[in-house]
């Protein structure tokens, strides 16, 4: 799990794995935790922190890794913040060590007013939600969640597991 500072990794993985809130505080370092898909497939998390001082340690992170689940704070539309998350998720889509690793992009905190819509989504990202694409080597998909209840749990163990499925084929 990659992102911007307080995109919702942290909640999102304790979500994922226990269906609770968790109060949570930014993330020095890391958290790593294995979360359960259907058939009791354990695969295991690392939520990395995503403040701009810690987003250099990333790329320590990415050997062996699986899938990249890309979080994104839809409800922020700083001008600044948009190009940081638009630079740093490219960057990871040109990383060559994640060559053919799909990536999940989540438009996360989907319960506020204020998220982006869907158009809104395309303008500042040029991605569509709910499709499945390519973009240089990459499977992409991308989809819209919230962490603050257990709405979207069932629908990311889901599509997590039919990419890691897949990609194992
Ligand atoms: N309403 C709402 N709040 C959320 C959601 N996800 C996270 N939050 C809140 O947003 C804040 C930041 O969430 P974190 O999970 O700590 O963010 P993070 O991405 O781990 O941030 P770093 O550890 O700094 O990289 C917390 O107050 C969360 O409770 C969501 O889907 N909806
Ligand atoms: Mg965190």
């Amino acid at each position: 799990m990659l992102g911007l500072d307080g995109a919702g990794k942290t909640q999102l993985l304790y979500r994922l794995k226990t269906k609770k809130y968790m109060i949570t505080n930014p993330t020095i370092g890391f958290n790593v935790e294995t979360i359960y898909l259907q058939h009791k497939r354990p695969v295991t998390v690392w939520d990395v922190g995503g403040q701009k001082r810690l987003r250099f340690l990333w790329i320590h992170y990415l050997q062996n890794t699986q899938l990249v689940m890309y979080i994104i704070d839809s409800t922020d539309r700083d001008f600044a913040r948009l190009q940081q998350c638009r630079y740093e998720l490219h960057k990871l889509l040109h990383y060559q060590e994640l060559d053919n690793i799909p990536f999940m992009i989540l438009f996360n905190k989907n319960d506020l007013p204020n998220a982006m819509n869907d158009e809104e989504i395309q303008e500042n990202f040029n991605l569509s939600v709910d499709l499945q694409y390519i973009v240089t080597t990459h499977k992409i998909l991308v989809i819209k969640t919230t962490a603050a209840s257990n709405k979207s749990v069932q629908d990311i163990i889901k599509k997590l597991k039919n990419v890691i499925i897949e990609q194992q084929k």
